[in-house]
């Protein structure tokens, strides 16, 4: 393990001993300082509104294949931040931190123009619901995510449940949706101490039009194969004809391939390593944010870390947990429940189960309820 620090060898070997015995939930497992983050989990559905020149142009197709298009590269496009971002950045992928329960996180782009609330909805499993809105626009992107994690082989597996709608407004005052899964990803390199992502099999993006989007990930193998790789291609239903494909690095390059119709084929889909393609969120000074929201409540764990002071780090969060236990235990000896304060939970959404039966896709339980902002 050449990149763990000499006094953390000991720390790292018996995480890793830690999560061959583990699965489900990582979120509570201990690991060494030298491998985590001051970021919590709270902040990654920002992801999905940093190519945001790239969200707000859905709204520009003038047909539903060219908006099927278009929602699919505002979705490919977000991919490198989301999943290999904070490998390049500080050398390795890190541990989060956990969110606690009613967790928020607010911020927008482009002087507000694009808008994301988040809520930690659930602690235990961690469940993040998240809404993205260009009102101007009029196109929102809604959704909740959690993981599933396994350990096997040398590495973690990692399925996210959950899932996200678009919706566009139309012209014509109609409202145009897609149904967008989530990858699984592999989390690799833990032996050596410098883990990464490489995502795996396959996921979709289903409009309410009928076309469909299906992304398959590859990564690199023993013998072949590019890092970071996918092949998409857009069909007329799930396992309809093919009007598109694509192909390339969910990092880099994506050009259309055969068969794809229009003599598009050769040309370049998308650069997803263009320079400033994709912009960090603002979000409020720390002193101006309200006491929920995530870099105010974690400033001194955060603090801790990044200054590797990690006996700081780690007397803050232990009052952050207690004081989080303590408010669950007030409330259950109430009689009373935590309220989302930001979101409200649907069962049995209509408009996801119409999606969903457009993909063939049969929602797991866990997976059949959504999110919706207040
Ligand atoms: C939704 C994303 C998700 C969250 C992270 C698995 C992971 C927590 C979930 C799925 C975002 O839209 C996309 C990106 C990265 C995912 C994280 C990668 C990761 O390692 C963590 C897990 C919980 C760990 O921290 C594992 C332990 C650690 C030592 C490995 C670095």
């Amino acid at each position: 393990a050449a990149n763990v620090p000499a006094a953390q060898k000991s720390g790292w070997t018996s995480f890793l001993k830690s999560l061959a015995s583990f699965s489900g939930d990582l979120s509570g497992l201990t690991a060494p300082p030298f491998i985590l983050s001051p970021t919590s989990l709270s902040e990654f559905p920002s992801y999905w509104g940093e190519p945001k020149d790239l969200f707000a142009s859905i709204a520009d197709g003038k047909t539903p294949e060219d908006r099927q298009l278009r929602v699919t590269k505002w979705f490919l496009s977000t991919l490198s931040g989301q999943f290999t971002r904070r490998e390049k950045e500080t050398g390795s992928e890190k541990k989060p931190l956990n969110p606690f329960l009613g967790e928020q996180f607010l911020g927008s782009w482009d002087n507000g123009e694009l808008v994301l609330t988040v809520e930690q909805v659930s602690h235990h499993p961690p469940i993040t619901a998240y809404h993205l809105e260009n009102k101007k626009r009029g196109i929102v992107f809604e959704g909740n995510c959690a993981q599933k994690t396994s350990f096997s082989a040398r590495m973690i597996s990692v399925k996210q449940v959950g899932h996200g709608i678009l919706r566009v407004k139309l012209g014509d005052g109609s409202t145009e949706s897609y149904l967008v899964t989530l990858p699984k990803l592999k989390i690799e390199g833990l032996w050596t101490g410098k883990p990464y992502v490489e995502l795996t099999e396959t996921s979709y993006i289903q409009g309410s039009h009928g076309l469909t989007s299906t992304i398959k990930y590859s990564g690199a193998g023993w013998v072949t194969g590019t890092s970071h790789s996918h092949t998409t291609t857009i069909t007329t239903g799930p396992g309809g004809p093919t009007l598109y494909t694509i192909t390339g690095t969910w990092t880099g390059e994506s050009r259309f391939v055969k068969p794809s119709k229009e003599g598009r084929e050769g040309t370049v889909f998308l650069d997803a390593g263009e320079e400033g393609m994709r912009e960090p969120i603002s979000v409020k000074p720390v002193k101006q944010q309200g006491e929920y929201e995530s870099r105010r409540a974690w400033k001194a764990v955060a603090d801790g870390i990044r200054s590797g002071d990690y006996n700081a780090a780690s007397v803050a969060k232990g009052a952050l947990e207690n004081a989080e236990r303590q408010r669950r235990k007030d409330e259950q000896a109430a009689g009373q429940q935590f309220q989302l304060r930001l979101f409200d939970l649907r069962q049995n959404d209509p408009e996801y189960a119409h999606l969903a039966a457009l993909l063939k896709f049969k929602p797991e339980e866990e997976d059949s309820w959504i999110l919706k902002a207040q």
